[in-house]
């Protein structure tokens, strides 16, 4: 066995050990690049941001005000459907629970659509987002994030799998009701808790 293949297999039975491995995952020491579509072109000029729906006031933020807003770092574990996980990896990004003090939210408020480039959408409810390592991120292991991995702008929700983490995000909808995104209609399960392995929904399209 090579070094790297040993270092992996190592790591694999710490982190299985320490309950941190999810039921049909295994470790990754690469980050592995998953898009339906090309990555799309960064122009900062044009680059808006925005957040509408159940929201006391519709905001827009230019890149350079976005940038202006107080981060925090998160060391988490990313796990994706395709069956691998990544540990200890760190992010630099707004905390998602004190983005919307800045606009407020209605009531009616219980699910968080994120809309990115070229269309893609993928759905979470407020509760899970309100956790204390939601973010939204342009910073990953100390520098810029990939444009492949979502640069200038991604959702990093953790404790679902990486579908629901969207690249590219340009807009987040708060909506009353649920509406399933991209993956979650096309079959994978509406939920995607790695722990409960959530990873195919009941009506699979596929
Ligand atoms: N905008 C957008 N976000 C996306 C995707 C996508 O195709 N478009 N793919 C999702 C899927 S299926 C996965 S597994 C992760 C992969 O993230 P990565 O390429 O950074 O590993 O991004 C998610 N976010
Ligand atoms: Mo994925």
């Amino acid at each position: 066995m090579s070094d790297d293949a040993l270092l992996r297999r190592k790591e694999e039975q710490r982190m299985k050990a320490a309950g941190r491995l999810p039921p049909g995952q295994s470790l990754t020491l690469k980050f592995p690049v998953l898009s339906y579509g090309p990555t799309p072109a960064f122009n900062p000029a044009a680059w808006d941001f925005r957040v509408f729906g159940e929201v006391k006031q519709e905001m827009g933020w230019t890149w350079e005000q976005f940038l202006a807003l107080p981060t925090v770092q998160i060391t988490c574990d990313l796990h994706c459907v395709t069956r691998w996980s990544k540990f200890d990896s760190l992010w630099e990004g707004v905390l998602f629970s004190d983005f919307i003090n800045l606009f407020g939210l209605t009531d009616k408020a219980k699910f968080v659509i994120a809309h990115c480039d070229y269309g893609y959408t993928t759905n979470t409810p407020l509760e899970v987002m309100m956790d204390d390592d939601v973010l939204l991120t342009y910073k990953h292991d100390g520098k810029w994030l990939e444009p492949d991995h979502g640069f200038p702008l991604r959702t990093l929700v953790p404790k679902r799998y990486l579908w629901k983490s969207a690249k590219w995000v340009r807009a987040l909808e708060f909506s009353a009701t649920d509406k399933p995104g991209f993956w979650e209609q096309g079959g994978y399960h509406n939920e995607a808790d790695p722990f409960k392995e959530e990873r195919y929904g009941r009506r699979s399209l596929f």
